[in-house]
């Protein structure tokens, strides 16, 4: 028997689990991020410090973060670059501390990536209550903040007795390396909690190796999948995030090619097949290419990929049109299967991919289909070409760069191999139709959540992850004004931690997306611009905010440049440089990327007295008439059959 505080146990056990996939055995957990403060500087602090001082090489690493949510975001964004082979763990102090975490926990989740949230939590004992920040409920006695994880995680557990450890940590580390339950885990520790000894049996800290399942599809359900796919004569792939994660990218290369199915990507789905693939038709949905999104809506057959098949990927329904459409859906988790009544394909991507190339083998899709998926390919590539030169743009006011200049600019002088991070604003959609992915861990939007503030902490695991897999890539860290003002606070540790990041802030006085979008909606960019008040409203003068006073002000190396020569001039010096460097770069907020033929369902007020509202509700209205309901259960076609499918309204 070993006696350990929990903290320290808890400290113990993470540093002996491992995960093996495909053979390949490591270390789980990469290390803690933490903040500490009254509810968990003298437990999990102390564990900590101790296994730091104690020499030994496989001790857990401490961040020191500035922001718990953005130590989370970090985090997360760590396990999403190393497809979710490894993880970290984030330890907050109780009260504010733990409830900062919740917004990551709540992106960990949607995007189904691994975090470990360890919030301190107020006395189990309850002797000095209510001690500083505890929460008093008059409605149940064991309630404290950290109850509002419990929606945001896939699992929450509250270790209010040393027994209930071993159990607890067992289930955390099952569920986080669950490729299908995935998420985050969090395990409230009490603050007396954590500092108490207890005799822990020596097997709980034995080395313990995860094995990450790759599922095989169940034969009668790859019979269902392949028979409905036989039938299709305009058939369209997919791609989400689950084949990246699951290293299909090949396998789906290879089933590309063999059937001659053109392949659409979601957002977490970009760069599962290179852009310069011939039968890549890139983005999808609202923020798709002309080509994918053309043949989505003509699509019999949608073969849907490791997708969470969100509104953006779909265009809030309105994209598949066909009425005989039908899905078939390829995914490591039943609940993503079984969306828009699909023939249910629950295993691997790259597993199942394999399984339908070999049973498809001699099939392939109507040849004219594929050439016609190849063509409108290249004309979207004339499109992103002229954007990137700024081609065809509305003048723009003197000396400011255009953004998909920038996008362009940034695309052509970073490494194929480069990451761009980014995760709100008007630059993810850009990205995801304009930005050309030549590798499968070159495009890293985090969009399940879309969180500003996401993008620096996000850059730094991201850079973090490539650096502990000795994996030379340069990280370029994409950021509008509005969420470098969220949060920016962890370039103080991207200098702290020596790691070199490149961050290109992009600022044009508000919100570029949310203004656009308001205006389609009638609302007249209504509070989504940064600028004085005046008796009108906030409608006065530019404020005089220096973004980039305020990076040099937390270490980091400021190139301000203005018009798109100096951009580039910029990029390449940042590329030389071995420190953080943010690039400050002016850009018109009116002038658009090319357009995306889709729509994005965000209602209209009903009534109103403002004629534009009425306008837009007119216009809404007539777009909601083409929402789809992807109810008809799919069936494998008998050879005289030309269903009519009545999927409509
Ligand atoms: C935390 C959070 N709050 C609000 C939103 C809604 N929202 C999406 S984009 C955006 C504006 C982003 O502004 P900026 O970063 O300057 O990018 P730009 O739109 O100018 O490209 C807002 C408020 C969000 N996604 N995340
Ligand atoms: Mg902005």
């Amino acid at each position: 028997m070993t006696v350990l505080t929990v903290a320290q146990a808890t400290v113990r056990f993470l540093e002996a689990q491992h995960v093996e996939r495909d053979g390949r055995e490591t270390p789980f957990f990469a290390g803690c991020w933490g903040i500490f403060g009254h509810g968990n500087v003298a437990g999990v602090g102390q564990a900590l410090l101790e296994r730091e001082q104690s020499g030994d090489p496989s001790h857990l690493r401490f961040f020191h973060g500035r922001n718990e949510q953005a130590m989370v975001h970090a985090a997360v964004a760590y396990a999403r670059q190393r497809d979710r082979l490894a993880a970290m763990a984030v330890t907050a102090s109780v009260g504010p501390g733990a409830t900062n975490m919740v917004t990551g926990a709540a992106l960990a989740t949607i995007n189904r990536l691994p975090v470990l949230l360890l919030p301190g939590d107020t006395f189990a004992t309850r002797v000095a209550s209510p001690v500083l920040q505890e929460l008093e409920s008059t409605q149940a006695g064991d309630v404290s903040v950290n109850d509002v994880f419990r929606p945001v995680s896939v699992h929450f557990d509250r270790i209010s007795r040393p027994e209930q450890l071993a159990s607890a940590l067992l289930h955390a580390i099952r569920i986080l390396t669950d490729p299908a339950e995935t998420g985050a885990v969090t395990l409230a520790l009490p603050q007396d909690v954590q500092a108490e000894a207890f005799d822990f049996p020596e097997a709980l800290f034995a080395k313990r190796v995860w094995h990450v399942a790759r599922p095989v599809p169940e034969p009668a359900a790859l019979e269902r999948a392949v028979a409905v796919i036989r039938s299709a004569r305009q058939p369209l792939i997919v791609a989400g995030g689950g084949v990246t994660y699951a290293q299909a990218n090949d396998a789906l290369e290879a089933f590309a090619e063999a059937t001659g199915i053109p392949v659409a990507e979601s957002q977490a789905g970009k760069g599962a097949l290179r852009y310069d693939h011939s039968q890549s038709v890139g983005a999808i949905g609202a923020t798709g290419t002309s080509a994918a999104n053309a043949l989505a809506e003509e699509a019999d057959v949608v073969i849907g990929i490791g997708t969470r098949f969100s509104d953006f990927t779909t265009a809030s329904r309105t994209l598949f049109q066909n009425p005989a459409v039908q899905f078939v859906n390829l995914n490591v988790s039943a609940f993503d299967t079984h969306k828009h009544a699909a023939v249910s394909l629950v295993a691997d991507a790259r597993e199942g991919l394999h399984a339908l190339t070999a049973a498809l083998d001699g099939w392939a899709a109507d040849a004219a289909h594929t050439a016609r998926a190849i063509e409108l390919a290249r004309e979207w590539d004339a499109v992103v070409e002229k954007a990137y030169a700024g081609d065809g743009a509305p003048s723009v006011a003197d000396g400011l760069a255009i953004q998909s200049q920038v996008i362009g600019a940034v695309n052509e002088l970073s490494s194929p191999r480069d990451v761009v991070v980014c995760a709100a604003g008007s630059m993810p959609g850009d990205l995801h139709k304009l930005w050309r992915t030549r590798d499968r861990k070159g495009y890293h939007v985090e969009y399940g959540f879309s969180c500003m503030g996401y993008e620096i902490a996000g850059g730094l695991g991201v850079k973090l992850a490539t650096v502990d897999e000795d994996d030379d890539r340069e990280v370029f860290v994409m950021v509008g004004d509005g969420s470098y003002l969220m949060m920016n606070a962890e370039l103080v540790t991207a200098v702290a931690e020596g790691i070199k990041i490149i961050v290109i802030l992009v600022q044009n006085h508000g919100y570029a997306s949310i203004g656009a979008l308001s205006e389609s909606l009638g609302s007249q960019r209504f509070g989504t611009s940064y600028r004085y008040r005046t008796a009108s409203g906030l409608d006065g003068e530019k404020l005089p905010v220096d973004l980039g006073a305020n990076a040099a002000s937390l270490g980091a190396d400021v190139l301000a440049v203005s018009g798109i020569e100096d951009f580039r001039s910029a990029v390449l010096r940042a590329k030389e440089s071995t420190r953080t460097t943010v690039i400050h770069v002016e850009t018109d907020p009116l002038v658009p990327a090319p357009d995306s033929p889709a729509w994005w369902d965000v209602p209209v007020s009903e009534v109103s007295v403002l004629p534009s509202t009425q306008h837009a509700r007119r216009t809404y209205e007539s777009h909601k008439t083409r929402q789809r309901t992807h109810l008809s259960p799919a069936t494998a076609p008998t050879s005289s059959d030309e269903r009519a499918r009545h999927d409509d309204v």
